[in-house]
């Protein structure tokens, strides 16, 4: 592969909902500019994107593939994204690194959930963004249809830029309003505008040239006056729209059949950005923010935006060059871990083909193997002048599970494992859950689960299962209670002697706190350590369920002691046995943890959504309807939603989708309380 320079570099993002033809695009672009020597198929699992065992067993991307393709002058780096909502992680890496992105949207199912998910990120992002109308030669392809949906979408202003040669199998090429040409077929041949195009194309023209002259005072006066632009003119007062976000070309194609092919490359490599025309990166230096241009000639800045790790590849690290040049056999300081990185062979990435090259300039796209210390989201630079890039935000988790090994050696592996698969993944985390002592993994919805727990096994060799995690609940008191407890052990042997008084209060401010009220000498006030240990244990492990404790206030306002059988230990055991006694006698409840909800579905979903969440104690708090889609917000108890992806799924055909975020405790309803209670005591009999 040849060397490209900043300017003559494209990286551009395709996103959008799942099976808009994504993949297909990427293969057909390989096929068409000669890289491949056939067009592979999502079915047979020989497409180039798609190239992880998983991506072929399911047919979907899972994850972001860069699929480098060398058209005429320039490299278009095109960051082939998974649409399946689950993965929603690798898509805004990916936009995280693009100076464009691409909408694909389906000419027959028109916008869905995911492709405004997708790009509303891009939006975040603040790229320059494009739609595909793609599948133009499907039964039941309609372009208007797609197009009055596209104008639907938050604060999209589609261009028309190129209209479609026929429609579903009478669909055989495309016409370019800015060059005024038809291409017919993949686009190798470009020939006059069939004559019953030629109204429609006019028409479409004109709106485009007007959108051309929209930014550009003397090329709107120029129009004004009837005078003829120039199509540098025209190209040039398109950049300026479509760079600031004013307008968003809308092109066609039919990537399976490779239809539209030459005309998709001829528009993103004269319309999408380099990374040099795109506003400066922003990074934090020693001295405050530094303005890094895409520039050879600046400070080394590269940032990590993805990692793999596979046991036969070993450590793979995809970054981006910012500002500055990567070459082969060479050191990189990274700032955040504050270690130095030996590049070995830098590659291109074409899916899985590395493609060595020896230098990477400003803007480009490469790889790396076997680096050390480095993840994702970490900067790399040159040491003596240190610089961070910033790491996106990604949301939070949507699904757990309680994870556990199959086996005892790979009870041994679980911790390793689980950390080597989230180090792949931002949205991917795992931890401890001290509450309920389980291991929970937790993630964007069950396929992704799914799939790390399948990777576990291919390619960590741990097999783990999985179930629905315990509700870490808590437990706490309503009312003031008191107690006593005598611990009196003076039969044979060293005997043990300690009495307590204790009185717990409700605490909302803390979790816990301790107060010694014992005036006169009753209980000396050296064993007050052993009696606050006491407490402490037994508010870790729960009176009433097996919950920790939270929210009270303890006193110890009286007890006894003995001269010579009264050791730490037996107020450790008096007090734990006095808290229990007071705890019970204080009204104890359960609390659980309530989540808030922002669900969107399509508004015909709206009363079905609304209905299942009833059924789940949710209490809503908003509802908003715009553009056919409604907005609820809600908080939910935990316990109800611990499956919610895929029940809101099963509700909306897949054509909703919520986040959630932590919001406080609140008590348990009673009845579900006794049946918790119940469930705990089943388990401590069979202990
Ligand atoms: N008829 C027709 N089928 C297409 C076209 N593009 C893609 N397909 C088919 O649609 C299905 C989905 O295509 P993909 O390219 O995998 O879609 P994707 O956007 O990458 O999907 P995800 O990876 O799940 O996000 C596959 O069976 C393709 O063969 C097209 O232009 N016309
Ligand atoms: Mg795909």
């Amino acid at each position: 592969m040849k060397e490209y320079t900043t300017e003559f570099i494209r990286n551009i993002a395709l996103i959008s909902h799942s099976s808009a033809g994504k993949t297909m695009l990427c293969e057909a672009f390989l096929h068409f500019t000669g890289a491949t020597t056939r067009l592979g198929s999502i079915n047979d699992g020989t497409t180039v994107s798609d190239f992880e065992e998983e991506e072929i067993r399911r047919g979907i991307s899972l994850s972001t593939a860069v699929i480098p393709v060398e058209y005429k002058n320039v490299k278009l780096n095109f960051l082939d994204t998974p649409g399946y909502t689950d993965f929603i992680g690798e898509v805004i890496s990916a936009l995280r690194v693009a100076d464009s992105a691409v909408t694909v949207v389906d000419a027959v199912a028109g916008v869905e959930v995911g492709t405004e998910v997708a790009w509303n990120y891009a939006a975040e992002f603040d790229l320059p963004r494009f739609f595909v109308i793609n599948k133009m030669d499907r039964d039941n392809a309609n372009f208007q249809k797609a197009l009055t949906a596209i104008k639907d979408l938050p604060e999209a202003r589609p261009l028309v830029l190129q209209l479609p040669w026929g429609e579903q199998s009478a669909f055989q090429g495309v016409i370019d309003l800015l060059s005024m040409k038809a291409y017919k077929g993949n686009g190798k041949e470009m020939v006059d505008i069939p004559a019953e195009f030629a109204d429609a194309a006019e028409e479409a023209r004109m709106e485009l040239i007007e959108a051309a002259a929209e930014g550009d005072d003397e090329l709107l006066m120029k129009y004004l006056e009837g005078e003829e632009l120039t199509p540098e003119e025209i190209l040039n007062g398109l950049k300026g729209a479509v760079w600031s976000g004013v307008y968003h070309p809308v092109l066609v194609s039919a990537a399976a059949a490779e239809i539209g092919i030459a005309s998709l490359l001829d528009v993103f490599s004269a319309l999408a950005p380099s990374p040099a025309d795109r506003p400066p990166a922003t990074a934090q230096g020693v001295n405050g923010e530094e303005e890094l241009p895409a520039s050879d000639s600046g400070p080394l800045a590269v940032y990590v935006w993805k990692t793999t790790a596979d046991p036969f590849v070993g450590k793979i690290t995809y970054f981006r060059v910012y500002s500055g040049v990567v070459t082969s056999d060479s050191r990189l300081w990274n700032q955040k871990k504050s270690v130095e990185e030996r590049f070995g062979t830098v590659s291109v990435m074409r899916g899985k083909e590395q493609i060595s090259v020896k230098t990477i300039h400003a803007g480009d796209i490469a790889s790396v193997p076997k680096l050390s210390e480095t993840a994702t989201g970490d900067t790399l630079c040159d040491k003596t002048h240190p610089l961070t890039l910033p790491v996106p935000e990604y949301p939070n988790a949507l699904y757990r599970v309680a994870v556990f090994p199959k086996t005892q050696s790979d009870s041994a592996k679980i911790s390793p494992t689980l950390t080597r698969l989230c180090e792949e993944d931002m949205t991917l985390s795992w931890y401890q859950e001290p509450s309920t002592n389980q291991t929970i993994l937790q993630g964007m919805g069950g396929q992704h689960i799914d799939v790390a727990i399948r990777k576990a096994e291919k390619k960590f060799q741990t097999s783990l299962t999985v179930d629905v995690p315990k509700v870490p609940y808590q437990e706490t008191i309503t009312r003031k209670a008191s107690a006593q407890y005598r611990h009196k052990k003076q039969t044979g042997g060293a005997g043990q002697f300690a009495e307590v008084h204790m009185r717990l209060e409700p605490n909302p401010d803390s979790d816990y706190e301790f107060s010694w009220e014992v005036f006169g000498g009753a209980v000396s006030s050296s064993f007050q350590p052993s009696i606050e240990k006491g407490i402490r244990n037994v508010m870790k492990t729960g009176v009433i369920a097996g919950y920790p404790v939270v929210n009270v206030k303890a006193a110890v306002y009286d007890g006894k002691e003995h001269p010579v059988d009264s050791k730490p230990v037996a107020f450790e055991v008096a007090s734990r046995e006095a808290f229990k006694a007071a705890f019970r006698e204080a009204g104890p409840v359960l609390m659980e943890p309530i989540y808030n909800l922002r669900i969107v579905v399509p508004e015909e979903n709206m009363g079905d959504v609304l209905g299942d969440l009833n059924s789940r104690r949710a209490r809503v708090q908003g509802m908003d309807s715009e553009k056919g889609r409604s907005v609820i917000t809600a908080q939910v108890p935990l316990a109800e939603i611990q499956r919610y992806t895929t029940d809101l799924r099963s509700i909306t055909g897949g054509r909703g989708v919520f986040t959630m975020e932590f919001s406080h405790y609140e008590r348990v309803p009673t009845h579900i309380a006794q049946e918790v209670i119940e469930a705990r005591k089943k388990e401590q009999e069979k202990e």
